[in-house]
């Protein structure tokens, strides 16, 4: 069957018409809070989950067996693509991911490697086709990259950090060496993107989760032109829908003049209606993501309900379409159960 874009309310939401339902889907569906996706991964390490297109699928359709969604996110992680620049990527239990020999230098950012999206991280488009065979032709198929700041930050530290103090030194007392290291991460993530896209992708998220780490003078000046010209480049050459992830608090929506991005993905700190006032104010008439707390799904049925019932209505209002989604990744102890009931109150509302 031939996939139609205008099908998918998803895409539809996205390019700012109005879908007959509101779309759902959650980031970080697959994953540990599914006691399914936990068989997989205990006998599996991450990066061989991430690296065999069999199981990358699998876990990719397991929360929609599960859930009414209207998206499929594809299972990988954004440190896929340092990978394949020559780091060597781990995930220890009870510790973040772990990246070797950080980089530091300029000597460090040129020993990167030349990355070809297809033979390099050819996986990842195996395993978007793969999943793709078993989607309704209403849902939509999402690829996704780190945005070139957040994934530096895992580059320079070597691992997640609190404090970033390597990436702060490289910002403040040796800058062209980490504006190289956003291009060449910029190269790639171009590349690798667009290969999504020729693999089944039928939209892109661009995750800059800690885009809110540096003052709002440096992101407008260091972080989001790496970020736009991916977006803007990824834009022209594959025209799919775009959704951008800006991290953490209201402050970067006013940054965001020029945004290549169809839709703004809120985290659950600022209001919809506030983030879509902002962004008006900035220039841009996006569609909005979000923006439920991942721990709301914790509360109790009823409160539960209405939580997410006040969500739709302010949704509707706040911009020129909105998709439902949490503010951040779902937990590992979110009650699976949660979910069902928040898309049960959604569906009947529409
Ligand atoms: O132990 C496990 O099974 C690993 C847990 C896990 C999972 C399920 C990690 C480790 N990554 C993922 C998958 C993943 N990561 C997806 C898949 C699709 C889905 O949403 O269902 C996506 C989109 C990501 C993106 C990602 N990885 C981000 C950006 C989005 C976000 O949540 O902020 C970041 C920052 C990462 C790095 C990462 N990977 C994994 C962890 C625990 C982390 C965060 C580490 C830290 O806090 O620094």
């Amino acid at each position: 069957m031939k996939y139609s874009p205008s099908n998918k309310p998803m895409i539809q939401a996205a390019l700012g018409q109005k879908p007959d339902r509101l779309p759902i889907w959650f980031m970080r569906q697959a994953g540990r809070y599914l006691p399914e996706y936990r068989a997989v991964r205990a006998g599996v390490d991450f990066v061989t989950m991430c690296k065999r297109p069999d199981l990358a699928a699998e876990v990719t359709w397991q929360p929609l067996r599960r859930y009414d969604l209207d998206a499929a996110i594809i299972f990988s992680d954004i440190l896929i693509p340092p990978m394949a620049m020559g780091q060597d990527l781990t995930f220890d239990t009870g510790h973040g991911p772990r990246l070797n020999a950080p980089v530091r230098s300029m000597a460090d950012v040129k020993a990167l490697k030349r990355v070809n999206a297809e033979k390099d991280l050819g996986f990842v488009g195996e395993a978007i086709s793969l999943t793709k065979t078993k989607l309704k032709p209403e849902q939509t198929m999402i690829g996704f990259a780190g945005a070139p700041f957040t994934v530096a930050t895992y580059m320079i530290e070597g691992q997640g950090s609190k404090e970033m103090t390597e990436v702060k030194k490289l910002l403040f007392c040796d800058r062209p060496v980490l504006t190289a290291l956003l291009d060449k991460i910029s190269e790639v993530t171009i590349d690798y993107l667009c290969m999504q896209v020729k693999s089944g992708a039928d939209a892109l998220m661009l995750f800059d989760t800690w885009a809110g780490q540096v003052s709002a003078g440096v992101y407008r000046d260091v972080v989001f032109p790496a970020t736009n010209r991916i977006l803007s480049e990824v834009k022209r050459i594959t025209g799919v829908p775009l959704l951008y992830f800006p991290g953490q608090g209201s402050d970067r929506m006013y940054e965001l003049s020029g945004c290549a991005a169809d839709v703004i993905s809120v985290d659950w700190r600022t209001r919809l209606s506030r983030a879509g006032k902002i962004l008006k104010e900035t220039g841009l008439d996006v569609t909005l993501q979000g923006n439920l707390d991942p721990q709301a799904l914790l509360a109790p049925e009823p409160e539960l309900r209405s939580m997410v019932r006040a969500m739709k209505e302010e949704g509707e209002l706040a911009a020129r379409s909105h998709i439902f989604n949490v503010g951040h990744g779902l937990l590992p102890h979110i009650p699976p159960e949660s979910l069902t009931i928040v898309i049960d109150e959604l569906r009947k509302l529409k």
